[in-house]
């Protein structure tokens, strides 16, 4: 109820401050350059701030059937006509998995503190569970290394979408073992790699495969059933638990937790009916995911939003949001957009797009998230591991600086508000395969020529170098 009220006053003042003529709705298009917001050339970041960027193993790896690699519901997926735009698929994705060291050269070369990767679950465990591909761990054991001999901190990412196949035949996250399954794997990861890598995130996005994954069927599995979505959505917060557990009894050095989408959301207007609106939004969209996984509870509103027959309620057994709540060290936030919710539960829009026409600019929500999650979820030590935009422009990409620019400006303020945030990751570190829009949109730092596979810097590269090296924005 406090957290009900505090929501609503701090998203109302959002609003209420985001409706005078600095914050005018722009046209739609690409981020108008001009001053950061919150002040650019400001005090250096902490020392040992962890700057950093990020990639996930379908987007960027290829050898999709090499060294014993089993396949991924996303193979399947981007095999089947109409699923993909122009029909690309992850078979060779950018060839990281034969070009690492150039990559990790690219690395060092930006001054990266920080690599947040994902480990492919197929290529370690080619049917999801069971004996080891000793050539897929083999890759990760040079990529960690090639890291480490770089001074690059390793952040393994578990899970990010690419869910075994075998095990997807098996009904994957909509079985209740699959979280024992992933906890399973984790264990496995924990044991081969965990002397080298010290941070651990679990799932990558949950929400995304509840939405588009089970819901719109827009991503692998290509399912449409909220029903089922949400059942889906407690078995991967079971395996998020599980995992955690597993790692602290492997006694391993280091820190675990999840990333998750956050997004603030304000009501679109001062009344009382869209603050209602903005509150339930917020329960699905945020509190869902952050109250299990760091207070070990769903939320009562959202709980008591689930239709009485829904199967979820059957799903959340006694005991599973303790075992979902088991301590993180960490919150991994990725922020891309905020969201605005109209008195009758619509959305409004009035900020800028970027090509991804669901991503809307607005700096100032990352210091909110990043202060609101200090607010009403304590301490907890933060890294936004994602954070980013997709340009048209091929290496000039101006846009994507004025937006960087302005987003880590946001995270400079929060810091200053005394959030404790480790580490910021661009998404992305390459252009790659950017799921159901294929190869369309461009995320990277480095752009790739995906006819050659040449990697090149673009101008947003040079320009977070700089900021890595001086450990802070520009003046
Ligand atoms: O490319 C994705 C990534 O895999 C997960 N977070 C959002 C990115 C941009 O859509």
């Amino acid at each position: 109820m406090r957290r009900r009220h505090l929501l609503t006053l701090a998203a109302v003042g959002a609003v209420s401050a985001g409706c005078g003529p600095d914050d005018a709705p722009r046209s739609k298009g690409a981020p108008a350059a001009g001053p950061a917001s919150g002040g650019s050339g400001g005090p250096r970041f902490p020392d040992g701030f962890a700057w950093g960027a990020s990639t996930s193993a379908y987007q960027i790896e290829g050898a999709a059937a090499e060294d014993g690699r089993g396949p991924s519901v996303w193979d399947t997926f981007s095999h089947q006509p109409g699923r993909v735009r122009g029909g690309d698929t992850g078979d060779v994705a950018v060839d990281h998995y034969h070009r690492m060291y150039e990559d990790l050269d690219l690395m060092k070369d930006l001054g990266l503190k920080s690599y947040r990767f994902s480990i492919s679950w197929s290529r370690v465990l080619p049917d999801g569970r069971g004996a080891l591909n000793a050539k897929g761990l083999d890759f990760y054991h040079r990529l960690v290394d090639g890291l480490l001999a770089r001074n690059i901190t390793p952040v393994a990412t578990l899970f990010h979408w690419d869910t075994p196949q075998a095990l997807q035949d098996k009904g994957g996250w909509e079985q209740r073992d699959c979280a024992q399954w992933f906890a399973d794997y984790a264990q496995q990861m924990f044991y081969s790699l965990g002397d080298k890598v010290s941070t651990w995130l679990t799932l990558n996005e949950p929400k995304t495969v509840v939405s588009l994954g089970y819901t719109t069927g827009t991503h692998a599995p290509g399912k449409r059933d909220r029903r089922v979505a949400n059942v889906v959505g407690h078995h991967l917060l079971l395996g998020h638990g599980l995992a955690v557990r597993a790692f602290r009894g492997t006694n391993r050095k280091g820190q675990i937790g999840a990333a998750l989408n956050l997004s603030p959301v304000y009501p679109a207007d001062a009344s009382a009916a869209a603050a209602e609106q903005a509150t339930a939004v917020d329960g699905e969209e945020n509190r869902r995911w952050l109250d299990p996984v760091l207070l070990g509870r769903y939320p009562a509103d959202w709980l008591a939003a689930q239709p009485a027959n829904a199967p979820v309620r059957k799903a959340i057994h006694d005991g599973d949001p303790a075992v979902i709540g088991e301590r993180s060290d960490l919150l991994a936030v990725q922020y891309y957009n905020p969201i605005r919710v109209t008195a009758q539960g619509g959305r409004a829009s009035p900020h800028v797009t970027t090509q991804a026409t669901w991503q809307e600019v607005y700096p100032d929500g990352l210091y909110d998230l990043l202060t609101r999650l200090k607010r009403d979820y304590g301490d907890l030590p933060l890294t936004v591991t994602e954070n980013g935009m997709p340009s048209p422009n091929d290496v000039q990409d101006d846009d994507r600086i004025a937006f960087l620019r302005d987003h880590i400006a946001a995270a400079q303020r929060a810091i200053a508000a005394g959030v404790r945030l480790q580490g910021f990751h661009v998404w992305s570190l390459l252009d790659n395969f950017e799921w159901a829009e294929g190869y369309s949109q461009q995320w990277g730092l480095i752009r790739v020529d995906r006819s050659t596979m040449d990697r090149r810097r673009k101008a947003s590269a040079e320009w977070y170098r700089g900021v890595i090296a001086r450990n802070g924005l520009p003046a």
